[in-house]
């Protein structure tokens, strides 16, 4: 167990020690009623009693306020208590981070068009469905790109508001593996409100971590100008540089060369983190001409680039609608 308390564990026994005291008082005070009503009742056999108050007058004597004191007293004590100690169990759901004994899993949420979208630390994105691992503390950063939302999740006691420009965050423990929880929007956005709808799926600690790593896995086909993979590549450098490499600590320059490729596919599983790339491939030799794109890795990605032999202008485009219509011919 990585937290000491779930969110689910504080609210549940501040609703149960509500719940509990609030029946023990209503049973004292009700069978209190009960017993004195019946104590007093006109039976019609009252005897006289010259002590007895009658109508009119103010009753005297008695002890003091003996029994006033000690209602108020014991009122006050059942009061006094019980705000503390709820402000102090919540005092753990707004600021949970002594609880965490290893750093939570962050995850930012963006409601917008009616979905939510989820990113991840190593920069992976998802839509409705966010995988967290089970029994592990989990920290989100909600906001909006459109309107105001609100995110919950009811199941795991979990609610923050989604606002343009503005950050809310908020903490959750999902205990078991396997399980599904619903995500809610609890702010009515507009007309899809009640489809807002999406999945918190628990996943094993090391089953999340493989697919969070997996989702920055990218393949690459080199093909030529007739589709088909380029066997031979020849010696190259692939080149990847993530576009906001100065942004962190790591340098994110990523190299391979032909050796990377099996038939002219590479299939690259260590980039660290995910977002754009600009992606270079040079040909030693320059049998084909370099090329440049913009790579956008926040999900299994599969590329194919159509190397182009140098001087290929025009030409090349009017051969391939050529070899379109040929293939039309061909097929009727
Ligand atoms: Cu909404």
């Amino acid at each position: 167990m990585q937290v000491a308390r779930t969110r689910v564990d504080i609210f549940e026994s501040i609703f149960l020690v509500f719940l509990g005291l609030g029946t023990l008082v209503g049973v004292v005070v009700i069978a209190y009623t009960l017993y004195n009503a019946y104590k007093y009742r006109d039976n019609d056999d009252a005897k006289a009693d010259d002590s007895l108050p009658t109508v009119g007058e103010l009753p005297t004597g008695g002890t003091g306020g003996k029994k006033l004191f000690l209602s108020f007293g014991i009122s006050a004590i059942i009061v006094i208590s019980l705000v503390m100690w709820t402000y102090g169990m919540l005092l753990v759901v707004e600021d949970p981070s002594d609880d965490f004994e290893e750093d939570p899993v962050e995850i930012e949420v963006v409601g917008e068009g009616f979905a939510w979208h989820f990113e991840y630390e190593n920069g992976a994105e998802g839509t409705s469905t966010m995988r967290v691992p089970a029994d592990y503390p989990v920290e989100i950063r909600t906001t909006s790109g459109d309107v105001w939302h609100s995110f919950g999740v009811s199941d795991l006691r979990v609610k923050a508001d989604a606002i343009p420009g503005e950050y809310d965050e908020t903490w959750f423990v999902a205990p078991e593996a396997g399980q599904q929880h619903e995500i809610k929007c609890y702010e009515l956005c507009g007309d899809f409100h009640s489809g807002m709808t999406g999945t918190v799926e628990v996943m094993e600690q090391e089953e999340f971590d493989q697919w969070l790593a997996e989702q920055l896995y990218v393949d690459i086909t080199l093909e030529n100008a007739d589709e088909e993979p380029l066997n031979e590549t020849g010696a190259l450098e692939l080149e990847l540089v993530h576009q906001n490499n100065d942004e962190y600590e790591e340098d994110l320059t990523y190299t391979y060369t032909e050796d990377d490729f099996e038939n002219g596919s590479i299939s690259i599983q260590d980039l660290e983190q995910g977002g754009e790339y600009n992606l270079t491939i040079e040909f030693e030799d320059e049998e084909y001409e370099t090329i440049e794109e913009t790579l956008d890795v926040t999900s299994p990605a599969s590329e194919t680039y159509t190397v182009e032999e140098p001087n290929a202008d025009a030409e090349g485009d009017e051969n391939g609608t050529n070899n379109e219509t040929d293939d039309g011919g061909e097929d009727s």
